[in-house]
């Protein structure tokens, strides 16, 4: 009796102190959660470009251009910080070799420049700044060297290790060194203006490695491939939409020459590193200043979008923001950066599920530390988790009152490694569950943008998960208006009653479903197993009732293919489904550099029943392919 009784006392502790679960693949260094932590953050692309116009010196550009009276690094370092950046990373030199800090490398530096009679540093006025006002300092220092008389020699080579060891020596903590992937070519090179192509192991990657690991250990190394931190594959700042922070990589930098575009965007669930992206973009079309730009600096609009696609997928955020020729940025550029912060700090500092309940069958081992509270209580160390065969677990959210919001944001616990790889929201609403939004991974954070719903109870459905998820955050915002587009209905999801009525593939590709079920992965394309089905391609839908729309939107393919990306198109209506009339005739723009959501507005409201969307035309081969399509109501 004793022995059961024991026995029994046992079983209950332990069901009640569960251990947490293994970890999963590749975790993160110390280096890289600090890097991930910072999120966001400024590039400085400065130099004699910012004098001559153009975005790759040279290499014979005089440093007599460099004639400002103040380089204004503290401003930009306040501003940074207001604007939320949690660090900056200056350009102490880009590919025309010459060096905006006073090295003992090479005579091509600011030494020779009128810039305070030659006694500036602007590396160390950035870093000065940095410190003052509390935010990281990072370094970029190009390879490629067009002024070097040695680049692709061997000297170059010691030349480029002791400019590394310089700046990792000179100007205190550093986040990052930032390795660019721009190499080989034409160049002044000492006066030879030749062409000099380098061979792939040129650089003593390992050396510089090693001496940064050494000066700077929790200075994360940027590359195209790593080692660190990758490239995202794209300078638009525009991360996957399904984007895996671990991902199958090879030695880092430089670029494996097998690891590029789509494999650095996507990542790989199969990865044998944790290397989350870095996603670069300008705040202006061009890296460096240029007066003609002026009036072409990002708006909320693109802002919002990037950060939504970078920091909102689970990746960093490097934007750079060019000083002008004074050493300063322009108001434009700080009115844009000042803009985006506003209206982040509005969305984020209201998060509609603080004082909610939550309930879920699954916690592991019934340990009250892994139950779904953790989703809850703003704090990214606890996580909610079952045991590990619960892949796929439910939690029902209880708001504390009827609340509105267009944002969700989640994240993994990421200590115990990337697992979750698909997930989706649903509202309650008249009655029954709607789907709002549904997405792939997750990582260190996910962002999702859908309509506004409005409702007391939501769910969140863990839909796919290498192994059992581990969920440490679950917040709702309402973003305020004026940064999207106009909005997608919320009744086009799952279960709206929409009906494919018919399409000229029949049988042949994908079904036309796909281009109405509320998933952007999923496509519809009129690609047969052999063969392309040519445009025009089209197919109708039946909304179920007679109703208003203001316009429509398409969701190009998301997964960074442009065959079959469908660029023309035809939009008609009708109430019987038989008499058809035609409002919207157009192609959709800039899809190849920024595939995303278009939202076409009517010229006037019309009523409708059904709709026959047809695909005129494609960016890349003969088919066509629509992600997602909808009503604007
Ligand atoms: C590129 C460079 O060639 C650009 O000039 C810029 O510095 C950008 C950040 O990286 O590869
Ligand atoms: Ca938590």
């Amino acid at each position: 009796m004793r022995t059961l009784f024991t026995f029994l006392c046992a079983l209950i502790v332990s069901a009640q102190a569960a251990e947490p679960p293994a970890p999963f693949g590749p975790l993160p260094s110390a280096r890289q959660v600090a890097w991930m932590d910072t999120e966001f953050y400024g590039f400085l692309h400065f130099g004699l470009n910012t004098y001559t116009g153009k975005e790759w010196g040279y290499g014979d550009e005089s440093p007599s251009l460099l004639n400002l009276k103040n380089f204004d690094a503290e401003t930009m370092a306040r501003e940074a910080k207001a604007a939320g950046m949690g660090g900056l990373i200056v350009v102490a030199k880009h590919h025309d070799g010459f060096c905006l800090w006073p090295t003992d490398t090479t005579p091509h530096n600011i030494r020779l420049a009128p810039y305070k009679n030659g006694k500036g540093d602007i590396v160390g006025e950035v870093a000065a700044a940095c410190r003052k006002y509390g935010i990281k300092f990072g370094i970029y220092v190009s390879p490629w060297d067009r002024n070097n008389p040695g680049y692709g020699r061997d000297d170059y080579k010691k030349t480029y290790l002791a400019q590394v060891t310089e700046l990792t020596e000179r100007y205190g903590d550093a986040f990052m060194m930032w390795f660019d992937g721009a190499n080989g070519g034409d160049g002044y090179y000492g006066g030879a203006r030749e062409t000099r192509k380098i061979p792939k192991d040129y650089y003593p990657w390992d050396a510089i490695r090693a001496r940064i690991r050494d000066k700077q250990p929790m200075a994360s190394v940027f590359g195209d491939g790593g080692p660190d931190v990758r490239w995202v594959g794209n300078e638009r700042g525009i991360a996957g939409e399904t984007c895996w922070t671990v991902t199958q990589a090879g030695s880092g930098i430089p670029a494996d020459p097998e690891y590029t575009g789509e494999k650095l965007n996507r990542g790989s669930p199969k990865g044998n590193v944790w290397r989350p992206a870095e996603c670069d973009v300008s705040i202006r079309p061009g890296w460096f200043y240029h007066a003609a730009e002026d009036g072409r600096v990002k708006d909320l609009k693109a802002l919002s979008n990037i950060y939504f696609c970078s920091v909102g997928r689970g990746q960093g955020l490097n934007l750079n923001v060019p000083p002008n020729k004074n050493g300063e940025w322009h108001p434009n550029d700080i009115a844009a950066l000042r803009t985006l912060r506003a209206h982040l700090d509005a969305m984020f500092s209201a998060n509609l599920t603080n004082g909610a309940t939550v309930s879920s069958t699954v916690m592991r081992g019934k340990d009250t530390r892994f139950s779904a509270n953790a989703l809850l209580d703003n704090n990214r160390d606890t996580y909610w988790c079952g045991d590990d065969k619960d892949l796929k677990p439910t939690a029902e959210i209880n708001l504390s009152k009827d609340s509105t919001f267009n944002v969700l944001r989640v994240r993994e616990f990421t200590q115990l490694g990337q697992r979750v790889e698909s997930f989706a929201l649903d509202a309650w609403v008249n009655g029954e569950w709607i789907e709002v939004a549904a997405a792939t991974t997750v990582g260190n954070q996910r962002l999702l943008r859908f309509p506004a719903v409005t409702t007391q109870k939501v769910r969140l459905r863990i839909t796919g998960s290498l192994a059992v998820p581990c969920l440490s955050e679950f917040q709702l915002f309402m973003e305020p208006e004026g940064a999207r587009g106009p909005e997608a209905s919320a009744a086009l999801r799952k279960n709206s009653g929409w009906k494919i009525t018919g399409s000229s593939n029949e049988g042949k590709g994908s079904s036309a479903e796909s281009a109405i079920d509320g998933n952007s992965a999923t496509l519809w394309q009129t690609h047969p197993a052999s063969g392309e089905l040519n445009p025009p391609q089209w197919f109708t839908v039946d909304t179920g009732k007679a109703r208003t729309a203001k316009g429509f939107f398409y969701i190009p393919r998301q997964d960074n293919c442009l065959h079959g990306m469908t660029d023309r198109y035809r939009f008609e209506v009708s109430m019987d489904g038989k008499n058809w009339t035609q409002v919207a005739e157009a192609e959709f723009g800039n899809l190849r550099a920024n595939p995303q959501q278009q939202s076409i507005t009517f010229p006037t409201p019309v009523e409708l029943r059904h709709f026959r969307f047809t695909g005129l035309h494609a960016l890349e081969k003969n088919h066509i392919t629509v992600a997602e399509l909808g009503l604007i109501e």
